[in-house]
């Protein structure tokens, strides 16, 4: 059989690298009967349409990652909370493979909408950069912020006093050398690969989130496999959470380096102190029953269980 997989991300990045590898899996554990044809951002369209292409079953696999997925299910929203998950990569990444809330509660969630997310990981802490320092919230006043579509991704940069506004990251590179936003989020190798430190002038360690995305299956289509087959998916999904997890390290490693040492384009790096993010935390921190309250029948409960089992996690 003959299957496709569309990621939001172009040759060489995280995702593409994932879907190659994972397209790799697959055929070497049907034997060759499986071939996954893995597409890049911008063969199929943007992020929002490649969601909709998965839940229609035009294609049956994809890389999306919640912050497409806002409206859609709003409950996906939780990934746009910050300072939320612990700081430590590995630690949080953890708790997205174990997480009932995640993998249970949220999971139901989005099959509503005939997306079923097989796994959750981390493509790495997201940094800011700007077109002027960050290092305060004051910096943020004003501050046209490009983000995701998702509302609450929005909403936490209003509750920093910014104005965010929603973009392509396919748009993204323009608008910030044309001035129409002025900073964005991203995890390291994304800005460098993206060249986005070219058109911004400074960088800021921030930690305040990591970037998660989902690898998906079409809710129908994967119901529908015999036993053999679906298991065969499971199988490469299981196989690749590590490898998910080492590509990212070995792309965001040295991407600080590559950017500082891009001197004809200088990007100022600052890294946070714990006093300064402690600012971010506590103004971060409402959006939290903002989402519980908002954004989904089982926000809160999503929210809250996961809140317990990182603690038990954690202990
Ligand atoms: O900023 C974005 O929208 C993009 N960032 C990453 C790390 N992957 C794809 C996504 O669309």
């Amino acid at each position: 059989v003959e299957w496709r997989m569309v990621t939001e991300e172009t040759e060489g990045q995280v995702q593409m690298v994932y879907a190659e590898e994972f397209a790799d899996t697959l055929y070497d554990l049907s034997d060759g009967q499986i071939e996954l044809d893995v597409y890049g951002f911008g063969e199929l369209g943007s992020e929002v349409d490649q969601v909709e292409q998965l839940s229609t079953n035009i294609i049956e696999f994809a890389v999306i990652s919640p912050g497409f997925t806002g409206t859609l299910v709003p409950e996906g929203n939780l990934f746009a909370l910050q300072f939320l998950f612990p700081d430590d990569l590995r630690q949080a990444q953890d708790i997205l493979n174990e997480s009932e809330a995640i993998n249970t509660t949220l999971r139901e969630k989005y099959e509503e909408h005939s997306i079923t997310p097989l796994a959750f990981w981390t493509e790495g802490a997201m940094q800011w950069t700007g077109s002027s320092p960050l290092q305060t919230p004051e910096d943020f006043d004003g501050f046209q912020m490009r983000t995701q579509e998702s509302p609450l991704i929005l909403r936490s940069y209003e509750a920093y006093d910014a104005n965010p506004t929603a973009m392509s990251w396919g748009e993204l590179y323009t608008g910030l050398q044309q001035g129409q936003v002025e900073g964005q989020e991203n995890p390291l190798f994304f800005i460098e690969d993206a060249n986005f430190n070219e058109v911004q002038d400074y960088l800021t360690i921030s930690n305040h989130n990591m970037y998660v995305t989902m690898t998906t299956v079409n809710t129908e289509f994967y119901n529908g496999l015999d036993d053999a087959t679906r298991a065969i998916v499971d199988e490469a999904v299981e196989q690749m959470r590590d490898r998910a997890f080492e590509i990212q390290e070995e792309q965001n490693e040295g991407a600080l380096e590559r950017i500082e040492e891009a001197t004809d384009t200088p990007t100022e790096v600052y890294e946070l102190t714990e006093e300064e993010r402690e600012m971010f935390r506590e103004l971060a921190a409402p959006v939290r029953d903002f989402y519980r309250e908002n954004e989904g029948d089982d926000a809160a409960e999503i929210l809250d269980t996961l809140m317990e089992e990182m603690d038990e996690m954690m202990e």
